[in-house]
């Protein structure tokens, strides 16, 4: 055969082979082949650097100037094609309103995963997806964007079991749950509360509740008062979302919030282990002064940071449940609230100082210290769980709030400090000891020693500084491999740094932010950057790192007819052999399958206003064989997973001929995967009747 003849030849064995019996599958038997030929080649020959190899590595090295740290580096992050990194990256995506998946060590983008704006690969919001996004609109005002900050998964026992992955949306205080099957978001809640937000979400340790917690406060279930009236009609909040996990969704009617005082609270995390049931809650500008503060005398800013401290929050979130299920909740809004008076005299609620303005608040894995690092303080603060407990069972206050907040004596739940350097801002772990603090103006991230139970992993001495390492620069959060949970991996940390500066080619006045990745692995003060990556799309703040083996997403859907908005079969899915178009007066009903390499059916004809639903299955039960659906000049795109069935409804627009087209390229024969859909004119009598029926 010659080689032409082959190639059309394997093309129509494709075609044919894959279309009629969904079994014959070249692309996944290629990567099987080559997993396997990989591993077979890696056993039988470990790699020996001979002097041969040595010269050419030291060619290539001296060719483009590489020292043995980037060599390492090298090494340490390159993977061969075909094999998969070891851990997986849910970063926020910022002001993208999105999700990235990012593999580590190679730091290869896997995908987006779209959660608060519209986005076309994935056919969200075109319109599939428009119902989930519209659940997040505000007070009947379209909002699709979001300014995710916090992605949290969900935890079994405290650790990350991979089934959901939960976002907030700081802009309009919304949370979103995405299964972790399907990578695919399910479900927008709007806070009836607040309009903006900050500390969302963290998990309690069995995902009971997901917390969203407040930042800048207003009147709650957003009424109207003067900002005149500030301390006595703005409030915080923490809302308790109730997780209903074999739902995947959030059970808005189970769910309640604690009023708190109009301070700025910032960042939430749970309580595990040995604090299992309390909640910690920063805060900064517990003036109380307001934008416009004694307006020309002294800045906001300044007026924000008058005193020496802020006020660290304690929420006993098991008597809260209590508080809440007895019908200790007032509605606002119709949503259920703990007033903080009601919240001060069940127990449920104290404070006690923190230095001042304060960002991150991060529990260590064994629940026994919670770390607060305040931007304006070089040192962390580090408070004993134990402590706080027994102060709050011996009422041992230095006072109350203007609130009537009980206010726990500092020094009597206060640990340690340790000075690590400038504008110390979030905390993780790992599985030696130690501590890993972002220093935004020292552009560094910190490693220091642990005290307690965790002196005994290190053998240096407790709550102390090691090293830093620079990273570029201006380093917001920052992520270790499973560092906020109860048992991290340590391995690798990534620092998310807000400024990118020099690093990259500039794109413009826009730069991109920049990921590194850092290599913890060895004890002591050898704490390398391994390698730098762009991200062009927002602004990720916080980020988790979980074992890929811990996820089990699915590679093509459990069945033909899946409705990945249930997870099951859709009963009304159109199956093979049953397509067809349904004419019923005005309303039409179009019956679609699509597989490689049509749709059908394929001419669809329809009159101008008359109303469409259009369903469609993809037949295809091939990993990777993905099907788009389009239609120009109507605003739709879907995307088709195997399996999946999708019904959409829209109006026939104005007569002429639009063609529709699958959007990913998927055979050989992908560009003749279309039809045309028809728009006749009405009938000039049908008008006339239309006419006179209004
Ligand atoms: S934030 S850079 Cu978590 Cu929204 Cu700290
Ligand atoms: Cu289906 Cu291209």
């Amino acid at each position: 055969m010659s080689p032409r003849l082959s190639i059309g030849f394997l093309t129509l064995a494709m075609t044919i082979g894959v279309g009629a019996s969904f079994v014959y599958n070249p692309p996944q038997a290629h990567a099987q082949e080559t997993k396997k030929k990989r591993r077979k080649e890696a056993e039988a020959a470990p790699v020996v650097l001979n002097a041969a190899a040595v010269a050419e590595l030291q060619k290539i090295a001296t060719d483009r100037k590489l020292r043995i740290e980037d060599l390492s580096a090298a090494l340490k992050t390159y993977l061969p094609s075909g094999t998969h990194d070891e851990y997986i990256i849910f970063a926020s995506g910022g002001h993208s309103g999105q999700v990235f998946m990012i593999g580590v060590p190679s730091m290869r983008l896997l995908r987006t995963i779209a959660v608060f704006s519209p986005e076309p690969w994935q056919g969200y919001g075109f319109p599939v997806g428009e119902e989930i996004l519209a659940q997040g609109d505000h007070q009947g005002t379209e909002i699709r964007w979001g300014d995710t900050h916090h992605p949290a998964l969900s935890e079994t026992g405290g650790e990350y079991d991979g089934q959901f992955l939960f976002i907030g949306d700081k802009a309009n205080a919304r949370l979103a749950v995405i299964d972790l099957r399907d990578m695919e978001t399910k479900q927008i809640v709007k806070n009836p509360l607040t309009v903006s937000d900050h500390g969302a979400s963290f998990v309690t340790p069995d995902s009971e509740y997901i917390i969203e917690g407040g930042q800048y406060s207003t009147p709650l279930g957003f009424s109207y008062a003067s900002v005149d009236d500030y301390q006595s009609a703005y409030r915080g909040m923490v809302t308790l979302w109730k997780f209903d996990r074999a739902a995947g969704r959030v059970d808005q009617t189970k769910s309640f919030a604690l009023e708190l005082p109009p301070y700025f609270q910032d960042l939430f995390d749970a309580g595990k282990k040995a604090s299992n049931g309390l909640i910690f809650g920063n805060s900064f500008c517990v003036e109380s002064v307001t934008p416009g503060f004694k307006i020309g005398e002294v800045n906001f800013e300044a007026g924000c940071s008058q005193r020496d401290t802020d006020y660290l929050h304690i929420i006993d979130w098991k008597k809260a449940e209590a508080v809440f299920a007895k019908g200790g909740a007032k509605l606002v809004n119709g949503f259920p609230v703990i007033s903080i008076k009601t919240a001060v005299d069940e127990g449920v609620l104290c404070l006690t100082p923190e230095p001042k303005s304060p960002h991150g608040v991060d529990v260590t894995p064994n629940g026994e210290f919670v770390v607060v690092a305040g931007k304006l303080d070089p040192h962390v603060t580090i408070y004993s769980t134990k402590k706080i407990r027994e102060a709050i069972a011996s009422k041992k206050y230095s006072g109350t709030d203007v609130y009537g907040v009980p206010v726990l004596d500092f020094d009597a739940v206060m640990e340690k400090q340790v000075e690590l350097g400038l504008g110390p801002l979030h905390t993780q772990y790992d599985d030696k000891g130690y501590a890993y603090t972002s220093l935004f103006l020292d552009s560094a991230v910190a490693r220091w020693t642990l005290g307690g139970e965790y002196a005994s992993l290190h053998s240096e001495e407790p709550w102390k500084l090691v090293t830093k390492t620079p990273v570029q620069y201006n380093i917001g959060h920052l992520v270790t491999a499973e560092g906020d949970s109860v048992s991290p991996d340590g391995r690798y940390l990534v620092a998310m740094n807000k400024w990118s500066l020099d690093r990259f080619f500039p794109t413009g006045p826009l730069l991109p932010q920049n990921f590194q990745l850092v290599d913890i692995n060895s004890p002591g003060t050898t704490m390398p950057v391994l390698y730098d990556m762009p991200i062009g799309v927002g602004e990720p703040h916080y980020a988790q790192m979980i074992k890929a083996d811990k996820l089990k997403p699915w590679t093509i859907y459990p069945a033909i007819g899946w409705n990945p908005h249930t997870q099951s079969i859709d009963p009304t899915a159109v199956k093979a052999g049953e397509e067809r178009v349904v004419h019923d007066g005005h309303d039409v009903t179009v019956y679609m399958t699509a597989v490689r390499s049509h749709f059908a059916p394929d001419r669809v004809e329809v009159t101008e206003g008359d109303n469409i639903t259009w369903k469609i299955t993809s037949l295809e039960q091939s990993m990777d064989a993905t099907h788009g659906f389009c239609i120009g000049g109507y605003n739709i795109n879907l995307s088709l997973e195997p399996g999946e069935a999708s019904t959409i409804h829209f109006k026939a627009g104005k007569p002429g001929v639009y063609p529709f087209y699958c959007t990913e390229f998927c055979s050989a024969l992908h560009l003749e995967m279309l039809g045309y859909l028809v728009v006749k004119p009405a009938a000039p009598d049908a008008k006339l009747t239309e006419a006179t029926k209004q």
